[in-house]
Order: C-alpha cells, then structure tokens, then sequence
C-alpha cells in the first residue's frame, strides 16, 4: 500500500486536498458501533474466507498472525464527517489473503462479515491492489476492542462504516448484497470524494 504522509506544518493546500466535501479535520478517534463491543478471545478467533456458504481458507490467531504483513498510513472519514489524518495500521492486505488461500476473485462482490452480527458489502476491486487490509495494530499496539480488535477490515478510501470492526470473515458474493447500514439508506459503495452517503446520492 501507498504511504503518503506529510511531515511538519501542512501547506493550505495540500490540507484542502486531503479533506474531502462536507467533512472536517480532528485528532479525536470516535467510537461507533451498532451496539455493545464483543469481546473476542484470540484462542477462539478464526477469520474465514468463503466463496458464497462454501469455505475457502480458515485461519487461526497463530496462522493468521504469520501471513504477510502491510502498514498503511493514511487519512480516514467517517459519514458522520469527521476525518483523521496520517492513521497508520498494520495488518494483512486482502491480495495477501487471497494469495494464502490460493484463489483468485471468484465474484466482483463480498460481505465483510462480524462478531457483533454487523456486515457491511464492498466490491472486490475495492479491497484489492494494496487497497485494503484486516488490521490488528493502531499506531504501533494491538487493536482496541473498542476500535474493533483484535482484528477489522481497513478500507480507507471508502466511509469508516465499511471497515467492519471485530471482523470474523469475509464471503464473496454474486451480487452487490446490502449489509447493515446499506440496508438502513446509507450508499451501496459510499466514496467520500463523491459524498456517497445515502443511497440515493449518485
Ligand atoms: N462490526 C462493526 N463494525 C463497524 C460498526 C459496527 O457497528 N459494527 N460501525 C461502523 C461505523 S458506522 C463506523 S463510523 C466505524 C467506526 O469505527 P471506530 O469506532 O473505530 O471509529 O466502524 C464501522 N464498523
Ligand atoms: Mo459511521
């Protein structure tokens, strides 16, 4: 994945750039969440890969702790409007995943799938060429339950709804299948550049 941090004071400009619309700048890092934070041991964790009800690859904590690991450090935004700057993550790009498992993209859709009955749906080519990752670590420590650890997926490009916390697995589907909040009016794919909030913005 790209880095592309900036360091010292921040050139108007490129400030202006990194925000997109109707969004704006804090170094808080808020909680959402539909509902209470699971708690999800690491000796029960398993994260499954799946091509519709069939499974394609299981990981353990062990087993998915020696994959390939990504950091990433970048800007996230969150539909609520708040976006935070130069976040770095650590975890395994979802190309590696694949890689593991030995399978290529069976469909163009997946459901991001979690412990707390949330899923949230991403197209495929959304979560690949380094542009996503399951991630463990928030600025160097283990992930927060809070923030979603031990594990969530990170698609930074997309509002911070799609970066499902306490993530269990991820199953490819054949069509653009809504998830919890898609399901609730927010967008189906929902970039923040074009303000893809609710379903009916295009
Ligand atoms: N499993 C799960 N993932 C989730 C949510 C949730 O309720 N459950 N909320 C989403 C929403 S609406 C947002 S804005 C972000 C918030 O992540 P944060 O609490 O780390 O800021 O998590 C997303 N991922
Ligand atoms: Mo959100």
């Amino acid at each position: 994945m790209a880095t592309r941090g900036f360091t010292g004071r921040r050139p108007t400009a490129a400030f202006a750039r990194r925000l997109p619309p109707g969004q704006f700048e804090t170094d808080d890092f808020p909680v959402l969440a539909k509902g209470p934070t699971p708690r999800v041991g690491l000796s029960s964790w398993r994260f499954t890969l799946s091509d519709g009800p069939r499974p394609l690859a299981t990981w353990n904590w062990a087993e998915f702790s020696a994959l390939p690991r990504t950091v990433w450090q970048g800007d996230i935004h969150c539909v609520t409007k708040w976006s935070r700057f130069d976040t770095t993550w650590e975890g395994v790009s979802i190309d590696d995943l694949l890689a593991a498992a030995g399978v290529a993209p069976p469909t163009a859709y997946l459901l991001a799938l979690s412990h707390d009955d949330y899923d949230t749906n991403v197209p495929a080519a959304d979560l690949l060429d380094g542009r996503a990752m399951v991630a463990t670590h928030f600025d160097g420590q283990p992930l927060d339950a809070e923030h979603g650890g031990p594990a969530r997926l990170l698609v930074p490009h997309l509002y911070f709804w799609k970066s499902a916390k306490w993530i269990k697995g991820l199953r490819f589907t054949q069509r653009d299948e809504a998830g919890f909040w898609e399901l609730r009016g927010y967008h189906m794919r929902g970039d923040p550049w074009r303000q893809q909030r609710y379903s009916d913005d295009p």
